[in-house]
């Protein structure tokens, strides 16, 4: 069993997430603040967020300010633009093994599920979590139904089928979006057996809406969160992070 201590706090997960400048593009999400690394990587110290997450060109770039802030790095491994449209599939950009030199303990990738590239994405996941396990770091599982062939991507049988896919692949933690019903997330736990789920934010929306959505989620059985806009597009991403840190950590 892979220890998850290195990327956790009292067994509870809380990551800022910082790969949308890759996944979504810096005009469509950041700001004049926000699009500075080091802010996020400010937010997450004073934040108190157990891993920050970014891909290998910001993790190499600012590496000594990372290791400076202690905040335990996860390097997600794979990546796409948005500017490609049709079915899904992200490239590999960084090794398991660069991942650790540069400090990682934990890494992530992401699997589309559904998408008419699943079978490639799933053998690459296999390789790198095996990886991974040979030098014992924890591997989190963004795991999204995306693809012509899915029609909801937010109903109750694609989400707990995607939280399943994380255990048996196996995944250490799954990353999954929270559809706001309570008895979809609780089964999703479920079924993830001893897989732990963490939940995506989405784009940003009202704060207390955001809060409210946390406490669902907790209250669900997930052990934290995996979320970027919602906090780094806050007006005040240190006080919010530090109210969301009393809902995951109590
Ligand atoms: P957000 O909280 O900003 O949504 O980040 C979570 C995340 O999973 C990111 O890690 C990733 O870049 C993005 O969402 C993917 O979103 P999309 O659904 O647009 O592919």
């Amino acid at each position: 069993m892979i220890s998850l201590n290195k990327i956790t706090k009292k067994g509870k997960a809380m990551y800022l997430a910082y790969d949308q400048g890759l996944e979504h593009g810096p005009e469509s999400d950041f700001n004049d603040k926000n699009i500075d690394p080091l802010y996020i990587l400010e937010i997450a110290k004073k934040g108190g967020f157990t891993g920050i997450i970014f891909h290998k060109g910001i993790a190499e770039k600012y590496s000594v300010e990372i290791k400076k802030s202690k905040i335990p790095l996860i390097i997600k491994l794979n990546g796409k633009t948005r500017l490609v449209k049709g079915e899904p599939i992200s490239s590999i950009i960084c090794s398991v093994k660069e991942a650790v030199s540069l400090g990682a303990k934990g890494v992530g990738f992401t699997i589309y599920i559904g998408s008419k590239y699943e079978s490639k994405i799933i053998e690459d996941f296999g390789k790198i979590q095996h990886e991974a396990h040979k030098y014992k770091i924890p591997v989190i599982a963004w795991i999204y139904p995306r693809g012509k062939s899915i029609k909801n991507d937010l109903s109750r049988e694609n989400l707990v089928y995607a939280s399943r896919v994380g255990l048996e692949v196996g995944a250490d933690i799954i990353k999954l979006k929270y559809n706001r019903k309570k008895s979809d997330l609780k089964r999703m736990v479920e079924v993830a057996g001893k897989a732990k789920i963490v939940v995506a934010g989405g784009s940003k929306k009202n704060e207390e809406d955001f809060i409210k959505e946390v406490k669902e989620a907790m209250d669900s059985g997930v052990i934290g969160i995996a979320v970027g806009r919602n906090v780094w597009q806050s007006k005040d991403p240190i006080k919010l992070s530090k109210k969301l840190g009393k809902i995951i950590f109590k």
